[in-house]
């Protein structure tokens, strides 16, 4: 057993566990008496501690046998730690600006010590709701999903190298299995583990649950997590899971890693700016409408796709028979290549509205909500945010087809009810 000397830590096992890890103390420097540890972990899975000590600091994150906001009665594989680790490392490479360096990785601890992103970093989600611009987002998140997107798929590798490493992350079973029953699977039934703001929603959940062309394109889209193993996800690629200043953008967290559709990763990022736009009336006052805070986050939104495309296709470009999928010697001439890339991308476009819509959809009605709706203040308002996004979220699912540009996927938003 891969895990037999697994032992769960708490502050002060965490300063026992460096002291007995001599490449770990020297980044903190001094003796452990020197080093202060704070868990500050507020994700739903794991447990994080931040180290610091006269020379340097460090952050801890280890993964326990369940599910942290949940308890012990719902296990979680430890292999979760593995996994991230893995895709840290692996998307450090092909975006070495958007990913934190790992120090240490300790197998049968689940244990991942990485770089600390110090403050001002701050998780995004909380930025978002306190209506802080954050200028290079758009940018920095384009060239992080294109660089690990484009760099992991067929486009870049050959059929040999992706299929070893699909193989490697095949593994990440249980994560996977989570997701899917989370994401696509228990909105749409009545499951012990959905909530939502009760009884204001209540109609609201049980016309989702009756609603047969949603169960289609949700069926659609989980076969398509299920079966496409396009390129190296991250997984989990929400608001919670980047950490932001004025100028630095990070991705942590990807531990529901493995190989899936692109449009996954694209559409978790642009469902939560969604989230983030709708809660905005919520979180308005007198002093600060935020009306000028929901347009930059449409110009967001419109800008990460129009970057990512942008970039994507350039790496194709540059790469052009790089990998297994459209050999040179069949698509042999600009014009093929160029339609080739506008089909592949206005695939990816859709899988991304469609994905986007299934996040927004499993934050109002399942298990895990985001903090955007969960702290606005006035119920009546939050509950308005909450329909208006599970309402725009319906409509994009079923209807992303008709949207060829994100700009008409940003009027639609703004012009929701
Ligand atoms: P979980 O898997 O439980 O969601 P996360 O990796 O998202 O855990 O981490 C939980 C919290 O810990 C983050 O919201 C952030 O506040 C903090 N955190 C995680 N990694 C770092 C890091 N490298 N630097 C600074 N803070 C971090
Ligand atoms: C029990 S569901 C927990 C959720 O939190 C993670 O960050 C993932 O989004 C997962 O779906
Ligand atoms: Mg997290
Ligand atoms: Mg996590």
């Amino acid at each position: 057993d891969l895990h037999a000397n697994f032992k769960p830590l708490n502050e002060s096992l965490v300063a026992s566990y460096v002291k007995s890890q001599p490449r770990l103390g020297a980044i903190l420097g001094g003796t452990s008496a020197d080093w202060s540890v704070k868990e500050v972990g507020d994700g739903n899975l794991n447990f994080v501690y931040i180290l610091e000590g006269p020379k340097g600091s460090f952050v801890l994150k280890q993964a326990l046998p369940y599910v942290r906001c949940v308890g012990d009665s719902w296990p979680m594989t430890l292999e979760r730690a593995f996994f991230e680790t893995t895709v840290l490392r692996e998307h450090r490479r092909l975006a070495p600006n958007h990913v934190p360096e790992v120090y240490h990785f300790d197998h049968p601890m689940a244990l991942t010590v990485m770089e600390y992103l110090a403050p001002p970093h701050i998780i995004l989600r909380k930025g978002l709701i306190a209506g802080t611009v954050y200028p290079l987002l758009a940018q920095h998140m384009a060239e992080y999903m294109a660089s690990t997107l484009f760099h992991t798929s067929l486009l870049a590798l050959s059929t040999l190298q992706q299929r070893k490493e699909v193989a490697r992350f095949c593994g990440n079973i249980e994560m996977c299995r989570l997701t899917e029953q989370v994401i696509f699977t228990e909105p749409y039934m009545e499951a012990s583990n959905n909530r939502w703001t009760s009884p204001h929603l209540d109609a609201d959940a049980q016309a989702l649950r009756e609603d047969a062309i949603i169960k289609l394109e949700i069926a659609g889209l989980k076969s398509k997590f299920c079966e496409k193993t396009q390129a190296l996800l991250h997984g989990d690629l929400h608001t919670g899971s980047i950490m932001v200043t004025q100028e630095s953008t990070k991705c942590i967290d990807p531990e529901f890693g493995f190989y899936g559709p692109m449009g996954f990763d694209v559409g978790a990022f642009l469902g939560n700016l969604m989230l983030a736009y709708v809660s905005q009336d919520g979180h308005a006052t007198s002093e600060n409408d935020r009306e000028g805070y929901q347009l930059w986050l449409l110009k967001t939104m419109g800008d990460t796709w129009q970057l990512f495309s942008e970039r994507f296709v350039a790496l194709w470009d540059k790469n052009w028979g790089a990998g297994d999928s459209y050999k040179i010697e069949v698509y042999n001439t600009k014009e093929l290549q160029s339609l080739v890339q506008k089909t592949y991308l206005s695939e990816l476009f859709q899988d991304s509205l469609g994905y986007a819509a299934a996040k927004m959809i499993r934050r109002i009605v399942g298990i895990a909500h985001v903090e955007d709706l969960e702290s606005i203040p006035d119920l009546e308002k939050k509950v308005a945010c909450e329909r208006r996004a599970l309402n725009f979220a319906k409509q994009l699912l079923k209807e992303r087809s008709k949207y060829s540009d994100i700009r008409q996927v940003c009027n639609a938003l703004q012009g929701s009810q």
